[in-house]
C-alpha cells in the first residue's frame, strides 16, 4: 500500500482542520451561550480525527459517505467547505444545508456527502440506498457508513448487515468505537470485546484497526473500498478511538479524567505529526506553515458564518436539492 508524499500531508492538513474546527465551534457556541443563545447538542470530534481522515483518504469524490451526530469530521475529511459548516453550525443562510440542518444534519451531495443524523444508528440502513443505487447501475462507487458503538447495538444496524452482505452491495461499515454512548460505558453495551465477532454472523469480514493511527485506518479501509468496488460486498470495521470531550455540550461529563489522559497520550494528531517529521516527509518548517494555514482559514470560517444572515422563515419548507 503506497501513499504519496503530498497525500500524507493532505491527511494531515485535514486533522488539522477537523481539530481546529472543533476548537473554533465550542468556542462559538461559548460565544452565543454568553448572548443567551441556544444552539442545542454539539457532539465534538475531537480524538477521532484519524477515522474520518484515513478512511475518507480511500474514497472518491463521488463515493458516498453516510455520517452520524458526530459527523463534522466526516464532512471536513469528505471535502466539506468549512466556511458553510461553520454558518450551519449558527443556522446561517450560507451553511452547507441552508441554515436548515445545524451541527447534525450537514449535507453535500456534490461530494458525496449523504447527510449526518440525529437517530442513533439511523445512517445504517440509509447507506444502503446508495449502495443499492450504485449496485444497480453499474457504477463502481462505494458507500461509507460511520457510525458509533452504541449505534451498533441498534436493531436496525443487524438488519442493514444482513441485507447489504446477502445483497453483496458495496457498503463499508465503519463503527468508530470510543468506548462511550453518551454516559454508557462499553462494558455496559457490548457483550462481545470487538465487533468484528459478529461479522461472521452476517456473512461478510469484520477487521479491528487502531482508530488513533490514521495509516492503519488507511491500510484496512483500502481493502474494503477494494472489496466492495469489486463486487465482493460490504466489511465491517471497528475503530478503536476516543472521544476528547464530553458527549455533547449538554450532558455532565461522567468519564474518569485518568481514562482522558491516557487517550490524549494517544492523540491521533500529533502522533501522524511525529511520524511525518521523523521520517522527513514534511520539515518543522512546512508544519509550521500548515498549522498557521489552517488556523487563518478557520478564523475566516468563524468571521464568515458569524456575519452571514439568518435563512428567511419561508424558505423552511424548501427542497435545497430539487
Ligand atoms: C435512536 C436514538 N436513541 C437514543 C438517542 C440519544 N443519543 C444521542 S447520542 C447517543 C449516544 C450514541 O453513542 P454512539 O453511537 O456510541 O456514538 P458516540 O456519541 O459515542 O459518537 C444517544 C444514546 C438518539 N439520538 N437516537
Amino acid at each position: 500500500m503506497e501513499i504519496a508524499d503530498e497525500q500524507l500531508r493532505e491527511m494531515l492538513r485535514l486533522m488539522y482542520s477537523i481539530r481546529r474546527f472543533e476548537l473554533k465551534a465550542q468556542e462559538l457556541y461559548k460565544e452565543g451561550l454568553a448572548q443567551g443563545e441556544f444552539l442545542g447538542a454539539l457532539h465534538s470530534y475531537e480524538g477521532q480525527e484519524a477515522v474520518a481522515v484515513g478512511a475518507c483518504a480511500c474514497l472518491n469524490r463521488d463515493d458516498y459517505v453516510l455520517s452520524s451526530h458526530r459527523g463534522h469530521g466526516h464532512c471536513i475529511a469528505k471535502g466539506a467547505d468549512m466556511k458553510r459548516m461553520m454558518a450551519e453550525l449558527l443556522g446561517k443562510e450560507a451553511g452547507i444545508s441552508g441554515g436548515h440542518g445545524g451541527s447534525m444534519h450537514m449535507f453535500d451531495p456534490d461530494k458525496g456527502l449523504m447527510g449526518g443524523n440525529g437517530i442513533v444508528g439511523g445512517g445504517t440502513p440509509l447507506a444502503l440506498g446508495p449502495a443499492f443505487a450504485a449496485h444497480y447501475r453499474e457504477t463502481d462507487q462505494v458507500t461509507a457508513c460511520f457510525f458509533g458503538e452504541g449505534a451498533a447495538v441498534q436493531g436496525v444496524f443487524h438488519e442493514s448487515l444482513g441485507l447489504a452482505s446477502l445483497w453483496k452491495l458495496p457498503v463499508v461499515y465503519l463503527c468508530e468505537n470510543n468506548l462511550w454512548a453518551a454516559t454508557t460505558p462499553i462494558r455496559d453495551n457490548w457483550a462481545v470485546p470487538d465487533l468484528a465477532a459478529r461479522a461472521e454472523s452476517f456473512g461478510c469480514p469484520g477487521s479491528v484497526v487502531d482508530g488513533n493511527d490514521v495509516l492503519a485506518v488507511y491500510g484496512i479501509v483500502h481493502e474494503a473500498v477494494a472489496r466492495a468496488r469489486g463486487g465482493e460486498g460490504p466489511t465491517l470495521i471497528e475503530a478503536k478511538t476516543y472521544r476528547h470531550r464530553p458527549h455533547c455540550m449538554v450532558i455532565p461529563e461522567h468519564r474518569d479524567e485518568h481514562e482522558l489522559e491516557e487517550w490524549q497520550a494517544r492523540d491521533p494528531v500529533p502522533r501522524f505529526e511525529k511520524y511525518l517529521l521523523e521520517h522527513e516527509l514534511m520539515t518543522p518548517a512546512e508544519q509550521e506553515e500548515l498549522e498557521k494555514l489552517v488556523d487563518d482559514e478557520l478564523e475566516e470560517a468563524a468571521s464568515f458564518a458569524r456575519e452571514s444572515s439568518l435563512p428567511e422563515p419561508d424558505t423552511f419548507a424548501d427542497c435545497l436539492w430539487a
